[in-house]
């Protein structure tokens, strides 16, 4: 019954970082800001902070025994509940910490705490498996081989598994799940391959809407396409990429995808475990990058996004770069020379609308761009390809002759491709222009 109670109490925790070479104090201060949020998203609330300069930071126990000692008083002061790092710590580290904090207190560290917030946030089945997968392979050994291991489970935050199934921590059991898991996951993503193939068979442009947790990607999908996503202002509300189709001012239709949110030290196990979502971000034609221009940490968020883009493969995409949130304020304007060829920037406010007919005129740009007019012959002995011409570009005009049809229509380099043959002429210069 006691135990009960305890869980529905939010837990009470004590954030802890340390300025090490890599860190200033000030990046410091930001990612624990950040803590601070996740762990509000949690549900739990923040007692104290505790910092550290360590260079070089203590095997046994991350902090310098002193400060242990101190985070040790903290705890027992102040009914806490939880310890949270903002790095990374191994399994050993915890186990030590957790000795010397006493009984009744967890230590955690923020990939913890981010797996914690995505067990709760996941509502698909995929995204759930996704997490647990995640889960046991991070959480569960730095769980294992506690005495207390088994009150841990369901025990608040750190400790929550996705859906049903609670975090699984025996040895024997994880493995066999691992495997089960990874197996389940292989089987989705060849599902989610069977549905690109047919929807690359449509010919129509994909953008991605990516970018920092909390940006407003959801939001601005929202606004353009009243796709009715749970926008709020937690940190990774959204798990599960949301597909909407979206008819651009000149009847172009392009398919618009909201993502999962990036954040600044992203569990590995995470990324690999969220890869095939994120894939959805590599696979777009076109990215739109959002960026919640009123944060003082901007251009840290952007880094982190481009960052983590490229770790997936999807860098050099031609991009929208969007600036958010303008009615708050804009911390710096940004022109870092992005204002390419390819790429271009809007600043917008998707709360007021202010700057939103702008973005879609450049979104437009940017998808007409990709898409040129070209003059197709096809002859009657092959009258099917115009099937395929409409499938797969916009067919503008057709003309019938005595041996066959004249066809203009706008298409992309992927459908130039594959209908080179049929091209009239100038196809070829095009061609070069556009791989240029
Ligand atoms: N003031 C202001 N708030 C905004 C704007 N756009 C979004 N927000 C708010 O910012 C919060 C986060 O918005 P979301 O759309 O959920 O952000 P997201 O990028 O989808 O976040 P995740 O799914 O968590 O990665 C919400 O509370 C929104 O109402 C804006 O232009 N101005
Ligand atoms: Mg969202």
């Amino acid at each position: 019954m006691e135990h009960e109670n305890k869980m529905k109490q939010p837990d009470r925790a004590i954030l802890v970082g340390i300025v090490t070479q890599k860190e200033t104090q000030q990046m410091l201060d930001r990612s624990m800001d950040e803590l601070e949020r996740l762990l509000s998203t949690a549900g739990g609330v923040c007692v104290a902070r505790l910092t550290q300069n360590k260079e070089a930071p203590d095997t046994r126990t991350l902090i310098g025994s002193g400060k242990a000692s101190e985070l040790a008083y903290l705890c027992a002061c102040n009914d806490v509940t939880l310890v949270v790092f903002d790095c990374e710590l191994s399994p050993s580290q915890i186990r030590n910490l957790e000795d010397i904090v006493g009984d009744g207190v967890r230590v955690i560290d923020r990939s913890m705490l981010i797996l914690d917030i995505f067990a709760l946030h996941a509502v698909t089945g995929e995204g759930k498996l996704q997490v647990e997968l995640a889960q046991l392979k991070y959480t569960a050994p730095r769980l294992m081989g506690h005495g207390s291991e088994m009150s841990r489970l369901g025990g608040g935050i750190g400790t929550r598994g996705p859906g049903e199934s609670k975090l699984e921590t025996d040895r024997r059991h994880l493995m066999r799940r691992v495997r089960a898991l990874e197996s389940q996951i292989e089987e989705m993503d060849k599902n989610r391959k069977t549905m690109r193939t047919s929807r690359e068979k449509n010919g129509i442009m994909e953008v991605a809407i990516v970018g920092y947790t909390n940006a407003g990607k959801s939001t601005i999908l929202n606004k353009l396409t009243d796709a009715g996503i749970l926008a709020e202002d937690k940190l990774f509300a959204t798990l599960d990429p949301t597909t909407r189709k979206y008819a651009l001012p000149c009847g172009e239709e392009i398919l618009l995808t909201d993502t999962v949110g990036f954040i600044n030290k992203l569990p590995h196990h995470l990324v690999s475990a969220f890869k095939s979502t994120l894939e959805e971000a590599c696979l777009a034609d076109i990215l739109m990058i959002i960026t919640d221009a009123s944060d003082p940490a901007f251009a840290s968020h952007l880094e982190v996004t481009e960052n983590l883009l490229k770790e997936l493969g999807a860098e050099g995409k031609p991009t929208l770069y969007v600036f958010n949130k303008c009615d708050k304020g804009i911390a710096e304007r940004m022109s870092i020379g992005r204002e390419s060829k390819n790429d271009s920037t809007v600043y917008v406010s998707a709360l007021t609308g202010q700057g939103m007919v702008q973005l879609v005129e450049k979104l437009e740009a940017m998808v007409m761009s990709g898409k040129k007019r070209v003059v197709y012959f096809i002859p009657n002995s092959e009258a099917g390809v115009l099937n395929t011409l409409y499938r797969i570009s916009t067919v503008e005009d057709v003309e019938y002759g005595e041996s066959g049809m004249t066809v203009s229509a706008l298409a992309d380099a992927k459908a130039r491709g594959q209908l080179k043959k049929y091209a009239v002429d100038g196809e070829e210069e095009e061609k070069e222009d556009w791989e240029e």
